[in-house]
This record gives C-alpha cells, sequence and structure tokens, in this order.
C-alpha cells in the first residue's frame, strides 16, 4: 500500500470517528464510537496497524508518525465527548468528583501534652543520669505512709485525703491493710531503695491520686516527678543544683530557684522548691534530704550513705511552660484545646 492511500484511508477514518464522537448522544453512543474505532479487538485502529505491515519500508516512518497523531487525536475526541456527556458516569467515576480539590486529611491524633511533658523530663533528668523507675498506681500503706516515716495516726493518712479501696480483706480505711491509690509518686522512693543498693539515681514520673476538689491548679488525679539520689556525700547544694540545671533546661532561660523551710515526714530538712520565671516566683514541689528513718525503713545505714528527694507536679510544669491557666483543660477532652499542642 502506497503512502499517500494510507494517509487519505486515515484521514478518512479520523474525520469519521471524530464526527461520530461529537454527535454522540449519550454515553452508550460514546462507548459504542469507541469500540468501533480504537477497539482492541475488533476496531478500525487494528485495521490500520495491520495495514502498516503493507507499508513499503522506506515510507515507515512518516506513516508511523501520522498513526500516532491518529491515536491521540481519537482518544482526545473520546475524552471530550466522555466529558460533554458528564460521561465519566460510563467508567462509574462520580461526574461531581473533582480530583484537582484538596483531600480530607485522616485524623490520626497525637500526644497528649501531658505525656509530651513526661517524655521531655525523662529527656531532661537522663541527661543528668537519672535512670526511670517505676511503680504500682495501687499501693499498701507499707510503701504509701509506713516507710515514708508516715505513722498510723498521722492526718495524712485520713480517709478524707486518701482514696482508699474497699477489698475483701481491707480492715478500717487508713489502718495498716488497707490499700489505696498512691497519693504520692514517693511510694517509688522505697520500692527502688528496697530492690537496689547505693549509689541511687533514679525519677519516677507517674500518676498520683487526691481527693482535692477540681479548680484552677488543682485535680484528683495528677503526675508528679519524683527524684531520689542517694550515694555518699550527698548535699542539698546537690539538690539545688540538680533542680536548678533541670529548670533551666526545661522552662528555658536561666531560671532562679528558691528553697522554703517546709515539713515532710520522709526528709529531713525539708523545702518547698520555687522556681522564679518571667518575674513570678512559682512553687513546684516538696523536697529535702531523705530523713535517716526512712533509710532504715529500707535497711541502709544512715551513718553511710547521704541522699536527696524530690517532688513536682508535672501539670504545673507543663501549664507553666505553655502559659496554660487551668488545670482542667487538660483533662476536658476538648480536642480544641489539645490539638494546639
Ligand atoms: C508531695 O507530694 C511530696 N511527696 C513531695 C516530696 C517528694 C517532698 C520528695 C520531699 C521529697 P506535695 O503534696 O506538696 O508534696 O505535692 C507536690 C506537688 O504536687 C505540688 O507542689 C503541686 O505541684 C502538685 N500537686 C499537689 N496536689 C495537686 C493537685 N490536686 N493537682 C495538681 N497538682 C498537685
Amino acid at each position: 500500500m502506497s503512502l499517500d492511500k494510507f494517509i487519505s484511508t486515515l484521514d478518512q477514518l479520523e474525520k469519521d470517528a471524530l464526527d461520530s464522537f461529537e454527535s454522540a448522544a449519550d454515553a452508550d453512543a460514546v462507548e459504542e464510537t469507541r469500540v468501533r474505532f480504537l477497539g482492541a479487538k475488533k476496531g478500525a485502529l487494528k485495521d490500520v496497524q495491520k495495514m502498516m505491515g503493507g507499508i513499503d519500508p522506506s515510507d515507515r516512518k512518516a506513516a508511523g508518525m501520522r498513526l500516532n497523531a491518529f491515536k491521540t487525536k481519537l482518544q482526545e475526541s473520546f475524552e471530550a465527548s466522555q466529558s460533554r456527556l458528564g460521561g465519566g458516569e460510563a467508567s462509574g467515576i462520580d461526574p461531581t468528583f473533582d480530583a484537582t480539590l484538596p483531600g480530607i486529611r485522616p485524623n490520626v491524633g497525637h500526644i497528649h501534652p501531658i505525656t509530651q511533658t513526661i517524655n521531655h523530663l525523662m529527656e531532661i533528668m537522663g541527661r543528668m543520669g537519672f535512670e526511670a523507675a517505676e511503680g504500682p498506681e495501687v499501693e499498701d500503706p507499707w510503701h504509701n505512709f509506713v516507710a515514708l516515716n508516715i505513722p498510723e495516726d498521722h492526718p495524712a493518712r485520713d480517709p478524707l485525703d486518701n482514696f482508699y479501696l474497699a477489698t475483701a480483706s481491707a480492715t478500717q480505711a487508713g489502718s495498716e491493710g488497707s490499700q489505696l491509690l498512691r497519693s504520692q509518686t514517693s511510694t517509688v522512693q522505697i520500692r527502688v531503695m528496697e530492690q537496689h543498693q547505693p549509689p541511687i539515681r533514679v525519677i519516677s514520673l507517674g500518676r498520683v491520686y487526691r481527693p482535692d476538689a477540681p479548680d484552677a491548679t488543682h485535680y484528683p488525679m495528677f503526675h508528679q516527678m519524683e527524684g531520689l539520689y542517694v550515694d555518699k556525700h550527698v548535699t542539698m547544694a546537690n539538690l539545688k543544683t540538680v533542680l536548678r540545671v533541670f529548670a533551666t533546661n526545661y522552662l528555658g532561660g536561666d531560671v532562679q530557684i528558691r528553697f522554703r523551710p517546709s515539713f515532710f515526714p520522709f526528709t529531713e530538712p525539708s523545702v518547698e522548691v520555687d522556681f522564679l520565671w518571667n518575674d513570678t516566683w512559682i512553687e513546684f514541689g516538696g523536697a529535702g534530704m531523705v530523713d535517716p528513718a526512712v533509710f532504715e525503713a529500707v535497711g541502709y545505714d544512715p551513718e553511710k550513705v547521704s541522699g536527696f528527694a524530690f517532688g513536682l507536679g508535672v501539670e504545673r510544669l507543663c501549664m507553666r511552660r505553655h502559659g496554660i491557666t487551668d488545670i482542667r483543660d487538660l483533662y476536658s477532652g476538648d480536642l480544641r484545646f489539645l490539638r494546639q499542642f
């Protein structure tokens, strides 16, 4: 077959196909035209491709180019007729679907600000060599009180100040046998010292529970960061340095630290720890030198070792760093609040 003949055949076919696509009145007519011209089995395109075999080799290149143009034209005309008829329907695509619109992001959630704070605190204290330690949230009176030098008649053991659990074996709430939700992470000090010999350098971050009425700075469930350092010749100066380095790293800038005399049964001397930040002194927790009675309770010799301990409120730290004014926002479950962190 001559090149001229081939080209005129294609011209005619192309015209027929384009007319047919353009005049197609519905999706069925478009599909029928597509099969007639572009169909893989019996379409005109198939015949034309066969004709290529009879073309003189020297004319093949020109014939091939014409064939490619033919295919492109027909394909474009097919697609144009589809969209003219809202023809996406024929291929099962919603005609109102616009692939250029931005998609809907799946809501994958993220880590709660208190968990973020806990991770951050562990990282800072880890850099100072403090290892993470854990203890149970349901405690016995030995770890929550007795070993911490809080005797049976101490007001801290009052049933009104603690969440005692009703168990079959429980005797009267507040007495030696009854379990409770731990009211402080100082319980972990005891658990660590019972299992390990000095030197000890641990922190424990976890939930504690107290029947405090919720307000802007109190919640019945909150978190504490407990620190314990036991070795030879540990002093208050070490305690102050660790807390100052911690506060400077966590809050940023050069944070001043202040100790106010206080009382905790398990430390002697005891202090309240305040940080000066943005011109305001804020109380973050308690601290002190481990009381000899505590060392005796865990079988250490208070003549040979000394140590410091501290307990800071994690929510207060998080609130200060992020400018949160009400602790209840952290636990309201309001995603508009949580998404900001
Ligand atoms: C204690 O719990 C001591 N165990 C701290 C301690 C540890 C002293 C080791 C000495 C040695 P306190 O009851 O003051 O101390 O609580 C410590 C901090 O927990 C408070 O300063 C405050 O930041 C936080 N806190 C206390 N109650 C609540 C509450 N209801 N809601 C939120 N945070 C609280």
